[in-house]
């Protein structure tokens, strides 16, 4: 196969011999950021769809998340990084969802233009979240999940807020594959006090970042 391709196909079979190789190829090629956008997430869609219609099985799926995680690690020094001091953006996975390549991507995004981001990890309850924005005085609080049931407990972490008179005080971003746009700047925009944002990629996740911060 043709190197890009076989990019892809290394995610979608779970493929780790001669990884980094190739991306040193690819790397000569074009940016860390394209390989990701265009090559390894066009993999994880692959592997996405294949899981939804039942022809890959979960340790399967772990596989491919495993070398993708690892693909990421090698490109990220190569990433170009600007601005220091912008702001901090507090970062976790919601309570009871353990898929962390989407955040994981925005925390890249986001400190290497400028931010410092406080990462938490998976299964982070809002009461852990809340008490790390307060202890790095967070600028923003960032929410991922990409279960159905994750968009109910961003809900109800964003009304747990409000009864805290949180809401005021920490712009949120949410992103994740099981949020819509509408249902975030309509039905959760509603419910709470403050500015609740949706960001479709990591991309849209700094840009959010950077109006915040204007
Ligand atoms: Co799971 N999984 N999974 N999974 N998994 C999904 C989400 C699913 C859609 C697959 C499917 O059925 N087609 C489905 C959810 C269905 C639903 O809720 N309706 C699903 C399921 C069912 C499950 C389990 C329940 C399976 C089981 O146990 N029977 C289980 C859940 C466990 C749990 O969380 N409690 C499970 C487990 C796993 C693995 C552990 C095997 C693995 C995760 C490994 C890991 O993350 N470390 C996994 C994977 C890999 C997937 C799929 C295939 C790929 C997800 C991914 O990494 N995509 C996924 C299929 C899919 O999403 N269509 C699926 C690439 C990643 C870059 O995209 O995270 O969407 P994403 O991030 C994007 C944007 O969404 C956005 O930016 C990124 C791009 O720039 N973004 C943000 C994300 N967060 C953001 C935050 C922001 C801003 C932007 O600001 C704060």
């Amino acid at each position: 196969l043709p190197l890009f391709e076989r990019l892809q196909r290394r995610i979608v079979d779970g493929e780790r011999g001669g990884l980094e190789d190739d991306l040193d190829a690819a790397m000569q090629q074009k940016s860390p950021l394209a390989i990701i956008n265009e090559d390894l997430l066009a993999g994880m869609k692959v592997v996405g769809d294949l899981f939804g219609s039942g022809q890959m099985q979960l340790p399967f799926v772990l596989q491919s998340a495993e070398v993708m995680k690892s693909a990421v690690a090698h490109l990220e020094p190569h990433m170009e990084k600007s601005g220091s001091g912008k702001g901090t953006l507090v970062l976790a996975t919601v309570k009871g969802d353990v898929h962390d390549i989407g955040k994981n991507l925005v925390d890249i995004i986001v400190s290497n233009n400028g931010y410092n981001v406080v990462n938490l990890g998976i299964k982070q309850p809002i009461g852990a979240i809340l008490d790390s924005a307060e202890r790095h005085g967070a600028d923003a609080i960032g929410m991922s999940g990409l279960l159905v049931k994750s968009t109910v407990i961003m809900k109800e972490n964003l009304a747990e807020m409000n009864s805290r008179g949180l809401s005021d005080r920490y712009p949120v971003l949410l992103g994740g594959a099981a949020l819509t746009r509408s249902y975030v700047e309509n039905d959760l925009d509603e419910l709470f006090h403050g500015e609740v944002r949706y960001a479709r990629d990591a991309f849209e996740g700094l840009r959010l970042m950077d109006s915040i911060m204007a």
